[in-house]
């Protein structure tokens, strides 16, 4: 897939984009990310990207036409139309579930704002507004770079095909289950017996047991939407309800 960002902080994405995964994906040609200067699209001699917001208020916001003849730029480009994604505190909450929507489009263009937000023209040329939670960033810059890591990894040959087997296992929207690895004990805290029984029935039921446990206990919001047995929902109830202690192994 092709992604392309428009921002006036360009030197924010570059270390970011070469490192770790995300840095293979785009060497290996999985994705391609291109990275916009906006300034490129102002005409004046300041280069000026912000104004003043009309009815006073604080701060400044992000002025239309530079993001306008940006966005006409990059639909010029290709005859497909991009997916055009605004980041932004009033958008759509990103969860991944829309980042498996966003990772099926061959081109997105993301733009960040910078300053106290957009012109509200610039909005209507979005096809979808994403917010990455529910706190205030600098600007938009930090939430592109999640949006991109999280689509990239989901573009075929990026990850090992036993890390994409798992994401499917946690599909039924359960949190993810305690891991160890060595030392089998650690400073008097030992990884618990079953998980080096050698018995795989009993590791899978444990590890099991464990994700209804800890999404009852830490997310209860998603215990609602999860995919769960008759028992399993009681198990879950009783955590979510009651405060009584639930035995481990
Ligand atoms: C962004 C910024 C808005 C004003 C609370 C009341 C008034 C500062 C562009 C996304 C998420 C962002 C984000 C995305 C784009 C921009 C900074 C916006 C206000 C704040 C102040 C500018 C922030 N998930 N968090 N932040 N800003 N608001």
């Amino acid at each position: 897939m092709r992604i392309d960002i428009i921002t006036v902080l360009p030197d924010m994405f570059e270390p970011v984009l070469q490192a770790s995964i995300l840095g293979r994906a785009i060497s290996g040609g999985a994705v391609d990310v291109a990275v916009h200067d906006l300034r490129e699209w102002t005409a004046d001699r300041h280069r000026t990207t912000d104004d003043y917001p009309f009815g006073g208020g604080p701060g400044m916001v992000m002025k239309p036409e530079p993001v306008h003849q940006a966005l006409d730029a990059m639909v010029d480009l290709d005859p497909q139309p991009p997916f055009v994604v605004v980041m932004s505190p009033q958008g759509r909450p990103l969860d991944q579930a829309l980042v498996r929507e966003l990772a099926a489009h061959p081109r997105l263009v993301i733009v960040c704002g910078r300053y106290e937000g957009f012109d509200d023209r610039i909005l209507s040329r979005a096809d979808l507004e994403i917010s990455i939670g529910d706190y205030v960033l600098t600007g938009g810059e930090l939430p592109a770079l999640v949006l991109v890591d999280s689509v990239a990894r989901l573009q075929p040959g990026v990850l090992g095909c036993t890390e994409s087997a798992a994401d499917e296992s946690f599909s039924d929207g359960l949190l993810e289950y305690p891991q160890y690895t060595r030392p089998a004990e650690f400073e008097g805290m030992r990884v618990p017996d079953v998980l080096l029984s050698g018995d795989h029935a009993r590791i899978a039921a444990w590890r099991r047991r464990e994700s209804v446990r800890r999404t009852a206990e830490r997310r209860p919001d998603l215990i609602a939407r999860a995919h769960l047995s008759p028992e399993e929902a009681e198990f879950a109830r009783s955590i979510v309800e009651g405060s009584e202690t639930h035995e481990r192994d």
